[in-house]
This record gives structure tokens, sequence and C-alpha cells, in this order.
């Protein structure tokens, strides 16, 4: 009684999925899935769904002034007891079909393409920047959604304004900078660079809402700015410890065949869950402790 699967689901992703509550609400469940190196791993991280969905909150309530989103509640008699904590009742939106990336530095699939092109999404670089390097402004660097599976397409201002009009196109623009500029800025101040992030829009009533989750370790790059170091790959603050087992001799695992990864010792469970919780609370300046569950 009162679970998650009594709902309907209607969307599912990598680690989270969707569900149906009525005409006007979804559930977003997180799950304790970890995705690296393109697979979903068999073993969960304990607590990962509640600690991305506590962040995403803080982050919606940061950004609130700055933007509408469409959160409604994360402690609500609606949300069943199996997957409270880690679930979020949010208004139905008509989603903007562009995953809207902001970018202040460069790296992944933003590095690949300048080393290709020298620019990003048409956007222009100067020439000579390497790995992780600051870009001279933050970047909007739209993609175009893929199959589940695929990788998400980067594209230009111009296609995601032939797709949806050029009015829409610029307010996703200019919305997402806007954003990544507060939530960068207070990334800053807590010794952490938020080097890229993912946001996904909607319309309610006309206006432009912000859905999705928001600036967690799974649709953001996190580096902490005192390992920060132009011309490498930075650790991921989260994942690092999972993908370095994974790669080591000790895992017994190829990452380059298309064999499954293999279960996660303890130890490594244990580390990354507290990676995770330590992630919140450097962000947040929260305790992981005192989120609801
Ligand atoms: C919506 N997704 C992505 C896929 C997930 C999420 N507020 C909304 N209204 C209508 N649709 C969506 C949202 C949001 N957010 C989001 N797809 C549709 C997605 C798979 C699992 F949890």
């Amino acid at each position: 009684m009162n679970s998650v699967d009594d709902l309907v689901r209607i969307a599912s992703g990598k680690v989270r999925d969707l569900y149906a509550v009525d005409d006007e609400l979804l559930l977003m469940v997180a799950s304790d899935r970890i995705s690296a190196y393109d697979h979903v791993l068999p073993t969960p991280i304990p607590d990962k769904g509640r600690i991305l969905t506590a962040m995403s909150m803080f982050w919606f309530e940061l950004l609130a002034p700055a933007v509408a989103h469409h959160v409604v509640a994360v402690d609500d008699p609606r949300i069943p007891a199996d997957v409270r904590g880690r679930a979020m009742l949010v208004r139905r939106l008509d989603m903007v079909p562009v995953e809207c990336v902001a970018r202040g530095y460069l790296t992944g699939s933003g590095l690949s393409d300048y080393r290709r092109t020298g620019a990003v999404c048409g956007v222009d670089l100067p020439a000579g920047l390497v790995e992780s390097s600051k870009l001279p402004s933050p970047i909007f660097t739209p993609a175009t959604k893929a199959d589940l599976g695929d990788h998400d397409e980067n594209v230009s201002f111009e296609v995601v304004a032939a797709q949806v009009g050029p009015d829409l196109a610029t307010e996703l623009r200019d919305t997402t900078l806007r954003i990544y500029a507060t939530a960068a800025d207070h990334a800053a101040g807590r010794g952490i660079i938020l080097a890229d992030t993912k946001f996904e829009f909607g319309h309610r009533d006309g206006a432009l809402v912000l859905g999705d989750e928001v600036l967690t370790p799974d649709s953001s790059r996190f580096w902490p700015a005192d390992r920060y170091r132009e011309g490498r790959v930075q650790p991921s603050f989260d994942k690092q410890y999972v993908r370095d087992w994974l790669t080591s001799a000790d895992s017994g695992w190829d990452r380059a065949t298309d064999t499954p990864p293999p279960p996660l010792p303890d130890e490594v469970t244990r580390v990354t869950r507290e990676r995770y919780v330590a992630a919140y609370e450097q962000i947040s300046g929260l305790r992981f402790d005192d989120w609801i569950g």
C-alpha cells in the first residue's frame, strides 16, 4: 500500500524514473543506481537518490528568486512512503526538447569539439585552450537529446533557433547563463568549481519553468577548487574512487569491451557514498543527516 509501484511509470533514465500522479503532477524518483563509463553498475550506492534529491532541492531554492521551477513538494502525503526523501512532486510541464548546457570550463565533448573545430556549438573560442581551461566567459552549448544509451548531440544556437524559434532560443540561452552564473558563484564561495551543467526547461501557463533535477553530480561537473590544475583532466568529486577501482587490475574489468562491469567491493561503495554526502554538505552547508527520509 502506498508504494511507488502503484503509480504509472511514464519515463525512465539510467538512474531515475518519472511517474504520473494526476493530470497536473508527476513524481520524479532518484534511485541509488550509479553509472560509470556509460554503464549502470550492478551495485547501488546507499542513499545516492536521497543525496541527489537533497542537492537538487538546495539549488532549486537558491535559484528560486531567479527562475520559476517545477517542484511542488518533497514532503507530501501524495509521495509514496517507499520513495520519501528521494522523490520530488513536480508540476507537469510542456518540455522544451533542448538540453541547455552552460560551460565555464573546457572539458568532455566541449574540448573534443574545440580540438576539431576551434569552436563549441558555434561559439568561437581563442586558440591555445587546453583540457580544463577556464573559458573567457561562460558559454551556452545546447544539445539535442539522443535516445536512451546514445550521447546527446551538441548543436549551435542557430539550430536551436530553427527548432524552437529565435525568441525562445534566446530566452533559453539567457536564462541558462544567468542561473549558471548564480550557481557557479555560490559554488566558488564554497571552494568548488562548477565546470559545466545541464538544465531542462518546460512551459506552464505560457511561462518558462526550470525542470528536471538541477546541479547534481549527475548533471554537472564539480571540481574541488584547491586541486584545480589547467591542462589535465580533473578528478571527479563523486565518482573518481569508483572509476579508479573499475580501471584497476583489481576489478578484472576491461571497459574497452562491452562486458558489464563487476559488483563494487564494500569499501568502494562506502567511500563513494561518503563522497556524495561530502559533496552535498560542502555545497549546501547543510547536514545530510537533517534531510528528510
Ligand atoms: C519530463 N523528463 C526527463 C526522463 C526522469 C526524467 N515537469 C515535467 N513535466 C513533464 N515532463 C517532464 C517533466 C520534468 N522534469 C522530464 N521527461 C519528461 C526524464 C526519465 C526520467 F526522471
